[in-house]
């Protein structure tokens, strides 16, 4: 008889991410989850706390927190939230330096202990933090992607859909580009079904001037949405749909679903961009990214992509000058 084996779910990082990726994943049944954090008992703690509601919510899977990376031997695969938040007073470069170093550990560690595993990067700043990642450990390219689109097209859907006044399920909105201000809501693809978004917006309105001016307002709405989220929390940043996001991503590889979702992915001269990661919208399966599609873009829409483009450059030239790849 052949045996079934649950697949495991390391997730690096035990924080504000980290337990709500847990406790989806545990939820849902993806697999057996370890959590690794450097801080002394915490994911243990959080760990027990998830497992020891699997009667109320009916799941038989393992969750489980430690210290030592010894423990994530042979995942299938790694989510990344490790890494430090900026705090005041710390430049940008302070924060790429400290993270950089984190995810550099991250990396040889998986590298050892799970040579085989896929690896979602979540920890930013994103486009960075991915690229690392790869040239540490070395996996092919397909096997180590980063979560970003997923929740900034989702952001970009919410806001249509509050907009229009109707269900989200029916919203198709996409957003390429590099995770920051220079991201690419793609306003011409978004649509309800099929129907394309700005001529609901013209039925709204009445008036095409209108519907373009509140369409800028979600594009910009959707561009600016972790700061929005982060200037209401006070302390800390978005932690419940980054996690939701990442989910989706990793249920797309383990039940190999060949989703088309928005993935920061390496590009081999697909959207003109060789050699680097950037975020566009990819098929996700058992082989980790298994494709890229390619949309055709007009004008302006490949202006702003390009905008984005040299924005992660600019992001990987720094890690370079400060010595990481
Ligand atoms: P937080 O709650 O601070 O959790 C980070 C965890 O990393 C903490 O528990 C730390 O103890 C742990 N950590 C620090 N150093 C190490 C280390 N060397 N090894 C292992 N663990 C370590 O943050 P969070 O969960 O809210 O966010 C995690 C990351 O995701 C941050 O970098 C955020 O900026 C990023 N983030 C990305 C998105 C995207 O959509 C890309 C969205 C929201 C947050």
């Amino acid at each position: 008889m052949a045996t079934f084996k649950r697949p495991k779910i390391a997730l690096i990082g035990g924080g504000q991410i980290g337990g709500v990726l847990a406790q989806l994943c545990a939820l849902r049944e993806l697999g057996d989850v370890v959590m690794y954090d450097i801080v002394e008992d915490m994911p243990q703690g959080k760990c027990l706390d998830i497992a020891e509601a699997s009667r109320v919510d009916r799941f038989d899977v393992e969750v489980k927190g430690t210290n030592d990376y010894a423990d994530i031997e042979g995942a299938d695969i790694c989510i990344v939230t490790a890494g430090l938040p900026r705090k005041p007073g710390m430049s940008r470069d302070d924060l790429l330096t400290t993270n950089a170093n984190i995810i550099k550990t991250v990396a040889e560690n998986i590298k050892k202990y799970a040579p085989d595993s896929h690896v979602i990067v979540i920890s930013n700043p994103l486009d960075a933090m991915v690229t690392l990642m790869r040239e540490v450990t070395g996996f092919p390219h397909n096997r180590v992607y980063g979560q970003a689109g997923v929740l900034d097209s989702s952001r970009f859907a919410s806001f249509i859909a509050w907009e229009l006044g109707l269900s989200v399920k029916d919203i198709n909105a996409l957003v390429l580009g590099g995770h920051g201000d220079t991201m690419v809501p793609l306003v011409r693809y978004a649509n309800v079904n099929g129907i394309p978004v700005m001529e609901l917006l013209e039925q709204k309105y009445g008036d095409a001037a209108k519907a373009k001016e509140v369409m800028d307002a979600i594009v910009e709405r959707t561009r600016k949405a972790g700061g929005e989220v982060v200037a209401l929390l006070k302390k800390g940043s978005a932690f419940y749909s980054p996690a939701s996001s990442a989910i989706a991503m990793a249920e797309a590889v383990l039940r190999d679903q060949k989703r088309v979702l928005p993935v920061c992915a390496w590009l081999n001269g697909e959207y003109g961009v060789k050699d680097m990661y950037l975020g566009v919208p990819a098929v996700l399966g058992a082989n980790g990214v298994e494709k890229v599609i390619e949309l055709s873009l007009n004008e302006e829409e490949q202006a702003m992509l390009d905008n984005s483009i040299n924005a992660v450059k600019k992001l990987i030239e720094d890690m370079k000058r400060l010595g990481f790849l």
